[in-house]
């Protein structure tokens, strides 16, 4: 923060007034009270994250399913969120935490997300106990703290499904033609968790994922 607040206190006029006014002044850090405003590079939308839910309920629709839990644009209100809500590798097989950028659903109809697509990083069962709870974590840091220079611009939000059968994490992109983001994306994310450069990590578009006869989707970008 650039400038410190100054309060001064009323001064009696005296002798002392100079060494008085010099005592009497308190310097207020504005770090000390403003919270930490998040950085985002995208024009079009404000620093400002939402946090969703998702419980599988046979009896809803998919979109029926998803709920909004909270939105916050700053360092303090993103970890009181994280801290209060529940681990990922606590939840219930069949939920869903997505964390996308305040104005995108985190959907495939979204219309930043129609023609986009995501880095999906399947985990094996095992994995829930050494590795989801921090990859998680570590996915919503390169998210709010902007990993990704410019081309966070491109990346819409991330999601995280706890399934019997393998939890996923993925980070959701909006153009799955932009190659030059994409891959960029790619090489930080697989960096940042400290994937190690012999497991490949794959990039699919949502049209392809949406309309999947089999149980994989084709990699239009690997990692
Ligand atoms: P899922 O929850 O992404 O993965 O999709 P899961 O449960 O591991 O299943 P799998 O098919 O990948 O093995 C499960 C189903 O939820 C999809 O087949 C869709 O029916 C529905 N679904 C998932 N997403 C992300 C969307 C979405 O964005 N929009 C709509 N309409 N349905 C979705």
């Amino acid at each position: 923060m650039a400038t410190a607040l100054v309060v001064s206190t009323l001064i009696p006029s005296n002798a002392e007034k100079e060494k008085c006014e010099a005592t009497s002044q308190k310097i207020v850090r504005p770090e000390a009270y403003i919270k930490h405003p998040l950085q985002n590079n995208d024009s079009s939308l404000n620093c400002r994250w939402a946090l969703w839910f998702f419980k599988n309920d046979k009896s809803k629709t998919w979109q029926a399913n998803l709920r909004l839990i909270s939105k916050f644009d700053t360092v303090e209100d993103f970890w009181a969120l994280y801290n209060h809500i529940q681990l990922s590798s606590n939840l219930m097989s069949g939920c869903d935490y997505s964390l996308f950028k305040d104005g995108i659903e985190p959907m495939w109809e979204d219309e930043r997300n129609r023609r986009g697509g995501r880095w999906l990083i399947t985990l094996s069962k095992q994995q829930r106990r050494a590795d989801l709870d921090r990859f998680w974590l570590e996915t919503l840091l390169c998210l709010v703290g902007e990993a990704f220079d410019d081309h966070s611009d491109d990346v819409c939000g991330s999601v995280i499904n706890v399934r019997a059968k393998g939890d996923k994490i993925a980070i959701w992109t909006t153009d799955y033609e932009n190659k030059e983001a994409i891959t960029h994306i790619g090489r930080v994310y697989k960096e940042r968790l400290g994937v190690p450069p012999k497991v490949i990590i794959g990039y699919q578009s949502h049209a392809d994922t949406a309309t999947k006869s089999g149980s994989t989707t084709k990699n239009k970008f690997v990692a």
